[in-house]
């Protein structure tokens, strides 16, 4: 059936999912008639990452990452998710502003899919560029669920507008395997100044990948000299962030999270913080055999890297460690002056210890942990102001669902014209971010560390009338 039919024959059931959502709660959880365009089957699956290294997780269609979902902006699409797993879970759209009950959130309304159910999405996806799909389960100190799965997958929003100019597309999705407790200051704040006070544990891991495999086993990616190749970069671990460099290049960042920059730059090392992407083109002309990977030795260890091959080039890859910069979100955005807002927000967020013997620290915003936690109200059309206040000792990677923001400070530097879905707060910096509200229905912002947005640190954003 081609899509003009598909979309006739279903433009009834297509008009209560636009237009009504509590039709579209029944309709979407009764045998759906038609075949949607794609379907999805959480399963758990075996991965072989590496020389003897396995590992059991659970996955899209048993592979990871999950197939690559290419959709057109504007175009409505449907897709099927079977939960073939024993426990209940979600799909979160993650970048995309469409409605609250298909976004995949529970805290918006979005319902879970029970073991063994299939679950309709419809939506018409929106705006266009690099997003991802991945879970939105909680996993508490169940350290087999959740974004510690290889549950994630690429998922292209395609516009109206002309392919950048490239030769060679290659998605890099990053996760981090067999995660364990350990001691709270060894994994993610090891960039960070202060030690905190804190009485719960960490989450460390024992390998890492770029799409399931290790440093040096799959693939390596094949280049030839003189190529432009467009890297899609996408940190889809549950806790850590990454900083990454190819020795002998440079990453143009032309996009960040999918939306293109007011100032395009290159730069010898990229970071990026749980659920962030990245899109750079890498000029290759620099022949050799070079490692993709991370900046820091353990985590190259780890497996956190991918062979970059030239044509007719042999060899051992080869690793140089780049000149330390700080990462600097600003060196991309513009400096005009933005909009003034109409209601601004003040969010200071800290660690308040392990409770009632919890193995994890508990967060607050605004001294609330989820769900306990104050919704914001904004009325439709008017522009908001996020000022979000890190009063702790450990980096926050801020996600806000349904809506794309604009960067508009960190710490003293006033920017603009940089539009994400996810901005990484340092330990106690401040960093100011704008949004509309263009998309009525309930929205989720939390830290999407996957420790803290399970203790505490999630708040909704609700519209009035
Ligand atoms: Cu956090």
């Amino acid at each position: 059936m081609n899509r003009r039919n598909f979309l006739s024959s279903a433009g009834v059931l297509l008009a209560g999912h636009s237009f009504n959502g509590s039709a579209l709660k029944s309709l979407a959880t009764s045998a759906a008639p038609t075949k949607a365009d794609y379907a999805l089957r959480i399963e758990p699956c075996t991965l072989d990452i590496g020389p003897g290294v396995s590992t059991k997780t659970i996955g899209y269609n048993g592979q990871v990452p999950g197939p690559l979902l290419r959709l057109r902006e504007g175009v409505p699409v449907s897709i099927d998710v079977t939960n073939a797993t024993a426990q209940e879970d979600i799909v979160h759209w993650h970048g995309l502003a469409i409605d609250s009950l298909n976004d995949g959130a529970m805290e918006e309304g979005s319902l879970m899919i029970a073991a063994g159910a299939t679950h309709r999405y419809s939506f018409t996806p929106k705006p266009s560029g690099t997003r991802w799909y991945h879970t939105h389960a909680t996993a508490n100190d169940n350290l087999s669920l959740g974004t510690y799965t290889g549950q994630f997958g690429f998922l292209l929003i395609e516009g109206k507008g002309q392919p950048g100019q490239y030769d060679q597309e290659i998605n890099l999705a990053i996760h981090h395997w067999e995660p364990s407790f350990v001691p709270m200051v060894e994994t993610m704040r090891e960039h960070s100044s202060n030690a905190p006070l804190t009485s719960g544990s960490d989450v460390g891991y024992k390998y890492a990948t770029i799409n399931a495999h290790m440093l040096g086993a799959g693939e390596p990616i094949r280049v030839k000299q003189g190529q432009r190749v467009l890297m899609r970069l996408l940190n889809a671990s549950a806790t850590e962030n990454v900083v990454l460099a190819l020795p002998g290049h440079t990453f143009k960042v032309i996009a960040m999270d999918g939306n293109p920059v007011p100032n395009p730059k290159s730069v010898e090392v990229i970071s990026l913080a749980v659920a962030e992407r990245i899109d750079a083109i890498v000029e290759m002309n620099a022949p050799g055999v070079w490692i993709l990977g991370s900046t820091l030795g353990r985590a190259r260890q780890m497996g956190l890297g991918v062979v970059v091959e030239y044509a007719g080039k042999k060899g051992n890859p080869i690793w140089k460690d780049p000149v330390p910069a700080e990462w600097d979100y600003t060196q991309f955005a513009a400096t005009t002056a933005v909009t003034k807002p109409d209601e601004t927000f003040v969010l200071t967020f800290r660690d308040i210890g392990a409770l009632h013997g919890s193995k994890f620290d508990t967060w607050t915003i605004n001294n609330k942990s989820w769900p306990n936690t104050d919704s914001l109200i904004v009325r439709e059309g008017k522009r908001y102001r996020l000022v979000f206040r890190n009063g702790s000792g450990d980096q926050h990677p801020l996600h806000l669902h349904r809506h794309t923001f604009e960067v508009t400070r960190i710490g003293d530097k006033n920017t603009s014209g940089l539009k994400k879905d996810v901005i990484n707060v340092m330990p106690l910096e401040t960093v100011e971010v704008d949004f509309v509200a263009d998309n009525p229905g309930d929205t989720l912002w939390h830290c999407h560390q996957q420790l803290h947005m399970d203790y505490g640190f999630m708040q909704l954003i609700k519209y009035a009338g």
